[in-house]
């Protein structure tokens, strides 16, 4: 509950060299930037020596996870959304926008329609993505129609676009793993193998294997030397981002990348 401008502050004192940024409300929600606030916004980035990596278009409630609402309209507006934070991205510096597919259990969409939707929606926003040089990453989330990498990478496939690719999210990987919400995803370190060709993204935050807590990483089940040695054995070359729910995001941020570059350097 930062300022946008007092994070960029605080993630570039803390020695970071990159940020993601939310594309909703409090912070970044297209519609309330003009041109001039977002050129402001980048002078400040390049003077805290920041770059964007992306826009996240969802803030993990059913609010802005509309791809598979059963109102038209709602699945209208996050196809525009995602337009239009591509603009944003595109403004900024960034090469992403970040997506779940929405959350279809709650809103009580059976699979398969909601399937085609996150899929037609995808389809439909990566063109105007590409237009603005912005890729989609779709990031998979227990509750959500995309659980885990496996159902990703199939929507992925079924979207057939450059344009579209895979956020992990490693928390999000272990609580599939642990076989809350269907049969068991894949081990966090094997939907990093499998994912070779499509990922574009990681988010790192741990957890106890249950929950999805986003823990700084070092704190739960997740083994971070495992994921880090999966992303070398793939090749991953794109950003970590930390995405973490801590009362103290100073201590937080500086301890997971603390434990992070740990493995990075050996
Ligand atoms: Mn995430």
């Amino acid at each position: 509950m930062y300022s946008v401008e007092r994070t960029i502050q605080i993630v570039a004192e803390l020695g970071f060299k990159g940020i993601e940024l939310s594309g909703v409300r409090p912070h970044i929600n297209p519609e309330d930037y003009t041109k001039d606030d977002l050129k402001r916004l980048r002078s400040l980035l390049d003077s805290e020596g920041l770059k964007v990596v992306g826009l996240h278009t969802d803030d993990g409630s059913p609010h802005t996870s509309t791809l598979v609402h059963e109102n038209e309209r709602a699945r209208r507006w996050k196809i525009n959304h995602l337009k239009t934070c591509a603009e944003v991205a595109s403004q900024l510096g960034a090469g992403l926008v970040t997506t779940t597919a929405g959350y279809s259990w709650t809103i009580g969409t059976p699979k398969e329609k909601a399937w085609q939707w996150v899929k037609q929606g995808l389809q439909e926003a990566s063109k105007s993505c590409a237009d603005y040089g912005v890729v989609i990453a779709l990031e998979p989330c227990p509750g959500t129609v995309v659980i885990d990498s496996r159902d990703g990478i199939k929507m992925l496939d079924d979207v057939s676009s450059d344009n579209v690719r895979l956020l992990l999210d490693t928390g999000h990987a272990m609580i599939s793993f642990h076989n809350t919400w269907k049969e068991s995803g894949p081990h966090p370190v094997d939907a990093i193998l499998e994912s070779k060709k499509y990922l574009a993204y990681v988010h790192a935050d741990d957890n106890n294997g249950m929950l999805d807590e986003h823990l700084v990483p070092g704190t739960g089940v997740i083994d971070f030397e495992d994921v880090v040695k999966a992303l070398r054995q793939i090749g991953y070359e794109g950003y970590v981002s930390f995405e973490l729910g801590t009362r103290d995001p100073r201590r937080g941020f500086k301890d997971s990348k603390k434990h992070l570059e740990q493995f990075l350097k050996s």
